[in-house]
């Protein structure tokens, strides 16, 4: 799940934000950029031919499905629970493990949680962990009512097939870095809901974080509010 609350105010742009972090001059950053330029064109991630991107394209595709499930009244309903879980958070009401907070972008994790990025110490995919089991909260019984059984009464998931939840909170400038859900962790499909506002997810593109930068994505794919997005 994605959104952006417009009620929280003014936080800085990401990409902003980072960029100041980045020591470097304007002219440094200059010449970064116009070298950056050329490594894109000739990058070793560029696909040889129009023929693999076509198949690449195909592949992606073929892994994907969408639909509106959720109507405007049910969106809103959903976000003001949302909300709710933000606020509750705030006041500490959740154990310590049920939330990750990163520079405009917080998880909450319901019913499991798994180890990524920093705590698996750059060894990459195949050696994410779950964390033990109650170390985070159990999923909220509205987000069984309202989320989960719908999926499920749409035929996308089998009843009892969810067992983990969890809520990204990004706010403007927010982004997830580029990873696979581990498949040892976690089995398909995968189902993502977007809330609030309408965000995109890019397949087969590079993202480094300092400085902030992504190559051209081989698919950008637009998730609307309401829209669920089911990737196996
Ligand atoms: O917000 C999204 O839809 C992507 C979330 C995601 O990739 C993740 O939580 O692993």
């Amino acid at each position: 799940m994605d959104g952006v609350d417009s009620k929280r105010g003014t936080v800085i742009d990401l990409r902003e934000k980072l960029n100041k972090i980045s020591s470097k001059s304007g002219k440094d950053r200059f010449r970064e950029n116009r070298k950056r330029r050329h490594e894109d064109s000739s990058s070793s991630f560029r696909l040889s031919s129009t023929q693999d991107t076509n198949g690449e394209l195909q592949k992606v595709h073929r892994g994907i499905r969408q639909r509106i499930l959720f109507d405007k009244e049910e969106c809103a309903d959903i976000e003001s629970r949302i909300n709710d879980i933000v606020e509750m958070a705030e006041k500490g009401v959740y154990k310590d493990r049920t939330i990750d907070r990163a520079p405009l972008r917080t998880k909450y994790f319901f019913g499991e949680r798994y180890t990524y990025g920093k705590e698996i110490n750059g060894r990459g995919l195949g050696h994410e962990k779950l964390y033990p089991k109650g170390d985070v909260d159990e999923i909220p019984g509205w987000i069984r009512e309202h989320v989960i059984d719908k999926v499920v009464d749409a035929g996308i998931v089998p009843k009892g097939f969810v067992n983990s939840a969890v809520i990204n909170d990004y706010l403007p400038g927010g982004c997830i870095v580029s990873h696979i859900d581990p498949p040892h962790i976690f089995d398909r499909p995968i189902v993502s809901v977007s809330f609030f506002s309408s965000s995109s997810l890019s397949f087969g593109c590079k993202f480094t974080f300092k400085p902030i930068r992504t190559s051209t994505p081989l698919l950008s794919l637009p998730l609307h509010r309401g829209c669920v997005t089911v990737l196996r």
